[in-house]
């Protein structure tokens, strides 16, 4: 016995969604879920999956069994088809169902966003500075005075608001694995919450291109456990807060000053070549751009500094520390052949204390003789 049409169609749209939303459930769309923003954010998508897989099944089935089912016969050549016009019932139910569905799909959503964004008791604030091609991260401790890392580091569980803030261009504050990202726009604070709930390292990076070094402009979130966070916290050295205008093109806020020199942790006290190892590899982040053999490092934005310093020095005409001084605070007043300017982050004059300037210049220039 035949069946009506739209029953048949129900059929194949019944049969291809069973195939279907199944594997387009079992596909791993997302990486790790590190925040509880994130595991609301992947439901909202599988929510969608879940709405939209039957809805493409349902219009493809239509529009392939209507080829296949009302395709031209041979004797056909000459004739029209029936002139059907108006069906008012037809009509109402495919204004109304995707109304309906889209109002609902909005309140979800919007109870989502809302969820994630609401405030929790005992936020730490983290400030987020994105310059080009770097980001910093701030933890106040007293009145003007942070922790100031390239690396961001947040305790597992605690809710956590970051404070965006941009020194130059439009950059964008992007944690994948928490499913959040904010702009970070010159002249303005943008905040973002987050509340990572999964030890591990997961990344950072822009998401707006931002200009020539885009795609370096990476970093690493670390999710320690409070205990462990804590620890990390007491061992960094507090600087003076870094400002958050133009600190390289002048015309902004003047340059925080160097800050002091901690006393009593390790390697902080005096400028040391070592000191300028672990800066190069660890919180300046310069290994990231810059291969040297020493440090072990690969980087391929900027020259090798190993085998390029001395030569390079010689051109610039200048002895071989004062044109590392002169390369990490000024890098723009001479460009290595070959490299492009403008790539080298502009502002380690400000960000990095001298001290820890002059650990680098004495590290790079024993290196490299
Ligand atoms: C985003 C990538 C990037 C980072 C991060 C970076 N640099 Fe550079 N660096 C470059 C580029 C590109 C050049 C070549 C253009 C120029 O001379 O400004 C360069 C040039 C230099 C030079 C001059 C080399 C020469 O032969 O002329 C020195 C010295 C230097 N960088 C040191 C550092 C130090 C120290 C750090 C970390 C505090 C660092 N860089 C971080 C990209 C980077
Ligand atoms: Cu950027």
């Amino acid at each position: 016995m035949r069946k009506h049409p739209v029953v048949q169609l129900l059929l194949i749209g019944a049969i291809g969604t069973a195939i279907g939303l199944p594997i387009a459930l079992a596909i791993p769309w997302f990486p790790a879920q590190a925040a509880t923003q994130a595991h609301r954010i992947d439901t909202l998508y599988h929510v969608l999956l879940i709405v939209s897989v039957p809805i493409f099944v349902g219009v493809l089935s239509v529009v392939l069994y209507s080829v296949w089912k009302f395709r031209m016969k041979p004797g056909e050549e000459g004739k029209d088809g029936p002139p059907i016009h108006g069906n008012t019932r037809l009509e109402v139910v495919w204004t109304a169902a995707p109304a309906i569905l889209i109002v609902a799909l909005c309140t979800y959503a919007y109870t989502v966003l809302h969820a994630n964004e609401v405030t929790k008791p005992g936020e730490r604030t983290v400030n987020v500075i994105g310059e080009q091609f770097a980001w910093y991260f701030t933890y106040p401790s007293s009145p003007g005075k942070s922790v100031v890392t390239q690396q961001l580091y947040l305790p597992k569980g605690q809710p956590v608001v970051f404070k965006i803030h941009s020194r130059d261009v439009i950059h964008e504050f992007f944690v994948p694995a928490f499913r959040l990202q904010l702009a970070a726009v010159p002249g303005i604070t943008t905040t973002l919450r987050a509340t990572p709930d999964r030890l591990g390292v997961y990344s950072v990076v822009c998401n707006q291109l931002c200009g020539n070094g885009h795609a370096t402009m990476r970093a690493t979130v670390h999710v320690l456990t409070p205990a462990a966070f804590q620890a990390w916290l007491a061992k960094q050295p507090v600087q003076p807060s870094p400002g958050y205008s133009f600190s390289s093109t002048g015309g902004g806020a003047p340059a925080p000053a160097p800050a002091p020199a901690p006393s009593g942790k390790a390697g902080n006290g005096s400028a040391t070549a070592a000191a300028g190892k672990a800066i190069f590899t660890g919180s300046g982040g310069c290994g990231a751009c810059h291969t040297l053999a020493d440090a072990g490092t690969t980087g391929a934005v900027g020259p090798n500094l190993g085998i390029r310093l001395v030569p390079d020095a010689k051109k610039r005409g200048l002895p071989l520390a004062a044109f590392i001084n002169e390369s990490i605070t000024k890098p723009n007043a001479f460009i290595a052949p070959g490299y492009p300017a403008g790539v080298m982050p502009q502002t380690f004059g400000q960000t990095l204390t001298a001290t820890q300037i002059q650990s680098l210049v004495a590290y790079l220039a024993s290196v490299t003789k």
